[in-house]
């Protein structure tokens, strides 16, 4: 006979398993949102405010991929494959630290890329009752991050190594993404001797690999006591290379994805964008089609866009993307195999089969 103990245990363990890791990583959300917002609510003083930053919270964290959030649980659970249901839960909770800095970054972002759509649904500046106010909802997403590290992780003794952490890789990331903004200045002025490989690699390096891939896997590794230089910088050698070529992806699906699918309208031609496609259309290009993208890149007009377009059919774009690809995978690849560090190495295999050949 059970013991009522025994028995709830049971089936929730039971339920843990029949559910997905992306369920159970959903399901701690609203307990999230109550934390964030429950006490201004019951301010008098504070409850409008904290209305708006409800919806600010529910619009714009939880409906895209969440891949970032669960690097951290499937590198927690290879570093520490006996993690109890607490331990666990804690892993993703800082997976949603992440979703929340990727937050800010993205309803940011969208104010300076002048994008139109993100995840599906109109970008929050999109909307006619929001307009700048978004950048202080930016703000406030970003608050929100060390708001619940507080919370949950005060008393523990990787809390400073996790917040220094996030703290490190969010100037990196406004790094990368000064780069971004300032190598492509209004149309007119830009110049393409800028727009070379190695710019290319830097801007990505910063405003992208270092937020997407090394900081999941720091968070879990900082959880579990590891906190040596020289295995963060093992492992940041092949998480920076992954992250590049999960930019360049982005990059090409700017162009070539379906919009419906990977939930936004792309805008890297129209914002003169030091993307992967024009650096490798430079490198291809004549004199004469070089001329052409100095005439019609960096413009909002649809013919100009088209010829831009047409220019990247001529020169092949989408077949060096695929050649891209594949030579990107077998160096990732090689990496691992001669990787010595302590993490395993299946941890870094199948994070890159979750972006292998992505379409969104
Ligand atoms: C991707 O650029 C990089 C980011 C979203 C980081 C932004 C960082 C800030 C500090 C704001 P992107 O513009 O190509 O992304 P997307 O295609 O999703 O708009
Ligand atoms: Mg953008
Ligand atoms: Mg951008
Ligand atoms: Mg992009």
């Amino acid at each position: 006979m059970s013991t009522p103990d025994i028995h709830a245990n049971g089936s929730v363990g039971k339920k843990a398993k029949l559910m997905t890791e992306l369920e159970q990583f959903d399901e701690i959300f609203p307990e999230l949102v109550d934390l964030l917002v429950n006490p201004g609510l019951n301010d008098p003083e504070k409850a409008d405010a904290y209305r708006w930053f409800k919806e600010v919270l529910e619009y714009n964290v939880p409906h895209g991929k969440k891949n970032r959030g669960i690097f951290v649980v499937m590198a927690y659970k290879h570093l520490h494959p006996n993690a109890n249901d607490a331990d666990l839960k804690i892993a993703r909770i800082l997976g949603w630290c992440i979703e929340l800095l990727q937050a800010f970054f993205l309803v940011t972002d969208d104010v300076m890329d002048q994008s139109f759509t993100r995840r599906g649904k109109p970008c929050w500046f999109r909307k006619e009752k929001v307009g700048l106010e978004a950048v202080n909802d930016a703000v406030y997403l970003e608050a929100c991050v060390y708001r619940i590290l507080k919370h949950y992780i005060r008393s523990k003794p990787h809390y400073v190594d996790i917040m220094e952490l996030f703290h490190e890789i969010t100037l990196s990331t406004i790094t990368g993404q000064c780069l971004d903004m300032t190598v492509s200045p209004a149309p007119g002025t830009v110049d393409f001797a800028k727009y070379t490989l190695e710019k290319y690699n830097a801007i990505v390096k910063w405003k992208t690999a270092f937020y997407s891939f090394y900081l999941p896997v720091a968070v879990a590794m900082y959880m579990v006591g590891e906190a040596e230089e020289e295995n963060h910088m093992a492992a940041k050698t092949i998480l920076l290379k992954m992250g590049q070529y999960f930019q360049v992806q982005d990059d090409y699906l700017d162009c070539y994805g379906a919009p419906d699918v990977i939930g936004k309208i792309g805008t890297d031609i129209q914002d003169n964008k030091c993307s992967w496609l024009v650096v490798t259309a430079l490198s291809r290009a004549s004199p004469h089609q070089v001329q052409i993208l100095q005439t019609n890149y960096g413009s909002s007009d649809e013919q100009k866009v088209a010829k831009v377009k047409q220019l990247f059919k001529e020169l092949n774009l989408e077949q060096a993307f695929r050649e891209f690809e594949e030579t990107s995978y077998t160096e990732i690849t090689e990496l691992i195999d001669t990787y010595e560090g302590r993490l395993p190495k299946q941890l870094f295999t199948e994070l890159v089969q979750k972006i292998y050949k992505r379409n969104k």
